[in-house]
């Protein structure tokens, strides 16, 4: 039997300010345009949120942050049976994007932004994406990551969250784990963390890998890329997460990953 490939999580960032296309889909109607284009493309799931995380970004308000995603799940929801994830931080966005139909909570703060975030998440029975990060937020991470293992610490933290989040009632197969390239990382420590996905993958839980266009790949290739000349380097890491065992990729470029993950597949499959 073929093995099934990573699910492929398609972006969509409804913000002025995302680092890879801020701005582009801010108006509901462009963020809908680009979502049905990314369901056309293959996507398996789609990753909504209206808060950008790329390093110095303002925060956003629970009311704004849901006046931004709210029009363009409702409007995916009513037209295609795609799961959907919100990328929020907030208790109050999850529950009003559960409402309009997300199955899945992709919180880039492991549900430690707000103490309410356990039990709104394990009230929801939703699937929870935790990811790592260092560093108190996006405003700040990137200030003077440090690490004596980061590997080593990043799955500690990740197998912390995931036995908090079981205590406060999520199930156990609900539960992703992500170890967060870029956030309150060198590219150094990004690096390293592609290299040894294997022991996140360990841990027992589905990994997910976002890795597209972000800095680390122009700073491991050693170029000056803008992001959207990011994409050879993101499919490396992609293909590199797929080897590893993750079970979702999150990217910008869904056609062109779910080409390459085929590719990579085929040739790897004995004849
Ligand atoms: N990366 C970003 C945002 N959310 N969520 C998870 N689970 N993993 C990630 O690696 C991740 C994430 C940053 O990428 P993007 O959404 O393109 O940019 P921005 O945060 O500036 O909107």
């Amino acid at each position: 039997m073929t093995p099934r490939r990573p699910l492929v999580m398609g972006i969509v960032n409804v913000t002025p300010d995302s680092f890879a296309d801020g701005g582009r889909y801010l108006d509901p109607a462009a963020a809908i345009a680009h979502a049905r284009r990314l369901i056309a493309e293959g996507a398996d799931i789609l990753d909504i949120g209206g808060e950008s995380t790329r390093p110095g970004a303002e925060p956003v308000s629970e009311a704004d942050e849901i006046a931004r995603v709210a029009p363009v799940i409702a409007a995916i929801r009513a037209d295609s049976a795609v799961p959907i994830s919100v990328d929020t931080t907030k208790p109050g966005a999850a529950l009003a994007a559960a409402a309009l139909g997300a199955g899945m909570w992709n919180d880039v703060s492991a549900l430690t932004a707000s103490p309410d975030s356990l039990a709104v998440a394990a009230e929801l029975g939703c699937d929870v994406v935790l990811m790592h990060m260092q560093g108190g937020g996006p405003r700040t991470m990137q200030a003077d990551p440090r690490y004596d293992d980061v590997v080593t610490e990043v799955c500690a933290f990740l197998a912390a969250r995931a036995d908090a989040a079981m205590a406060a009632g999520i199930a156990r197969g609900k539960i992703w784990l992500d170890p967060g390239i870029g956030f309150g990382k060198t590219a150094a420590h990004s690096l390293a963390l592609l290299r040894k996905l294997d022991q996140i993958v360990a841990l027992g839980f589905p990994v997910l890998l976002g890795a597209s266009r972000k800095s680390s790949i122009r700073a491991i290739a050693g170029d000056r890329s803008e992001p959207d000349r990011r994409l050879g380097g993101s499919i490396a890491a992609a293909l590199a997460g797929a080897r590893a065992g993750v079970a979702g990729l999150r990217v910008h470029d869904v056609a062109e990953t779910i080409q390459a993950l085929a590719v990579a597949q085929a040739i790897s499959r004995p004849p």
